[in-house]
């Protein structure tokens, strides 16, 4: 036995796992249900490192040093149970079982349960950065107990990306934390390039601009700011012209929108825990509407917006309106993501350091961003901080930004381009920011129509009006006087 870790799976994910293992001077052991992937590992790359493949179960644990450290990167769902079943018997107490493939939490807390009582850690851990990050460092987000992330932790930290020498991997949580701050990263991946693609189109059809011309305004925003991997990325996108027909890319690739699911998996959590993740949401209906060809058909002949050309000086100034409202957008989003990280930890009983999320961001993951150094340094700075709006620079930029992102949303319907993250960020800005919401309303209709009851602003208790009755009377429902 004389590798430090395991990796069985190995796909794109845990070949690079494992080759960034290796890499980092750690004897990596590999096994794959397919011999194939194990025997073309050790001849490609098997100069980068100490590996030792493995062809079975049995000979891949014998391998490794104890407590054995095995990860598994197979696909998630099914797999992952049917890897569990095959390695868990052959294990002992103390031994770490490490799931880095996109697991849903709910799975990952029923598993580690699971094998808690046969002694063994069950290390949930989040994975970011794709294949490329996997290789060279991903953002790396464990789960599971303390106990084994003070054995885990330090090589998980060091294949994992660094950022201004700190490493983007951190104990996020017990049980499923890691692979739940996973998730909420990929909705926020998901608002986050809803509301580029909202200002590209914006740009574009309210603006004027071609694609070329787009991207250079988005290699600026990319030096201010708003200076993040999606943004770099979206310039590379915008400026490529297709080589069959001379077009830019994005006019010959089909506008329907796809997902792996973890952007619905993110909205579906958030309404059990009542946290009110609306951008998140409509980027992901978003998706979801872009690829339903009949209901667009079905629309299409309807009148849409005015559209009257801007002159230049008009464009440049929308342009420079439309980085405000996106900026703004952007921080709203996070932010909710923030809030159901939180409302997790608090329904979970995970203890999540809100700025080490953001820390372990900032490099490795496709959010990765300028940006997220702020939040966490808004969270070392208050670690009760309630939202980043409270915090008083992302309140300042934000309340500057205002009038701009007004101006823009109003716009986009004007024009009747559709802004579903732009304004679902604004809404949720005017409703948590609104002395006196509507709600009050909706609860005397529920009173109405289910005697639901509702609460008064100047006295406590709850009260029901008996409606049908003359004079609508009111009585104390909760036994008070
Ligand atoms: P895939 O998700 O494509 O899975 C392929 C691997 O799973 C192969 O090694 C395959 O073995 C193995 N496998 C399957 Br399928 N069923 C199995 C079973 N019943 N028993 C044992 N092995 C089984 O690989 P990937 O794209 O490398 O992703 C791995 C994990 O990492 C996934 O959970 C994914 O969601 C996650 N992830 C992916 C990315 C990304 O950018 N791709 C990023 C972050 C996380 P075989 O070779 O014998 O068929």
């Amino acid at each position: 036995a004389s590798a430090q870790i395991g990796v069985t799976g190995l796909a794109v994910m845990g070949r690079n796992l494992a080759r960034n293992f290796a890499r980092n001077g750690y004897t990596v052991a590999v096994h794959n249900r397919s011999e194939g992937r194990t025997k073309s590992l050790v001849e490609e790359f098997g100069h980068e490192g100490a590996f030792v493949p493995a062809w079975s179960p049995q000979e891949l644990v014998a391998a490794l040093e104890r407590p054995r450290r095995l990860l598994i990167m197979v696909k998630a769902g099914r797999a992952t149970d049917e890897v569990i079943e095959e390695f868990a018997p052959l294990l002992e107490a103390g031994d770490m079982l490490i799931d880095g493939g996109n697991a849903h939490f709910a799975d990952t807390r029923r598993r580690e349960r699971a094998l808690r009582e046969r002694g063994i850690h069950f290390v949930g851990t989040g994975v970011s950065g794709g294949e490329e990050g996997a290789l060279h460092g991903p953002s790396v987000m464990p789960g599971g107990s303390a106990e084994s992330y003070a054995v885990l932790g330090p090589m998980l930290e060091r294949i994992s990306a660094h950022v201004d020498g700190d490493p983007c991997c951190t104990h996020i949580g017990t049980d499923g934390a890691g692979h739940f701050v996973k998730m909420v990263h990929n909705g926020i991946e998901y608002a986050d390039m809803q509301l580029i693609a909202e200002a590209y189109h914006l740009l574009r059809e309210v603006g004027g601009y071609a694609p070329a011309e787009i991207a250079e305004t988005f290699r600026r925003w990319n030096e201010g700011r708003l200076d993040s991997y999606l943004i770099e990325i979206t310039a590379e996108v915008l400026a490529h012209t297709d080589a069959a027909t001379g077009e830019p890319f994005v006019d010959v690739v089909q506008d329907a929108a796809e997902q792996k699911g973890t952007g619905r998996w993110t909205v579906q959590t958030a309404l059990d825990l009542g946290s009110p993740v609306t951008a998140i949401a409509q980027a992901t209906f978003a998706r979801v509407a872009s690829a339903r060809a009949e209901l667009r058909a079905a629309y299409r002949p309807l009148p849409g917006g005015g559209r009257q050309e801007l002159r230049p000086h008009e464009a440049e100034r929308f342009t420079r309106d439309v980085e405000q409202a996106l900026y703004a957008s952007k921080v709203i989003a996070y932010d909710q993501g923030w809030t159901m990280i939180r409302d997790a930890a608090a329904e979970y009983g995970w203890d999540i350091d809100l700025g080490a999320v953001a820390r372990i961001w900032r490099g490795g993951c496709i959010i990765r961003a300028a940006f997220l150094d702020r939040i966490r340094a808004a969270h070392a700075a208050n670690p009760d901080l309630v939202s980043l709006l409270a915090e008083e620079e992302f309140a300042a930029e934000v309340s500057d930004a205002q009038a701009a992102w007004r101006t823009v949303v109003a716009g986009a319907a004007q024009h009747g381009i559709p802004v579903p993250a732009f304004s679902a960020a604004l809404a949720s800005y005017d409703t948590l920011r609104s002395p006196h919401l509507p709600a009050a309303l909706i609860q005397g209709q529920r009173d109405f129509f289910g005697a639901h009851t509702y609460r008064r602003t100047d006295r406590p208790g709850s009260f029901h009006t008996l409606w049908a009755e003359p004079g609508r009377p009111e009585v104390r429902t909760d036994g008070g006087t």
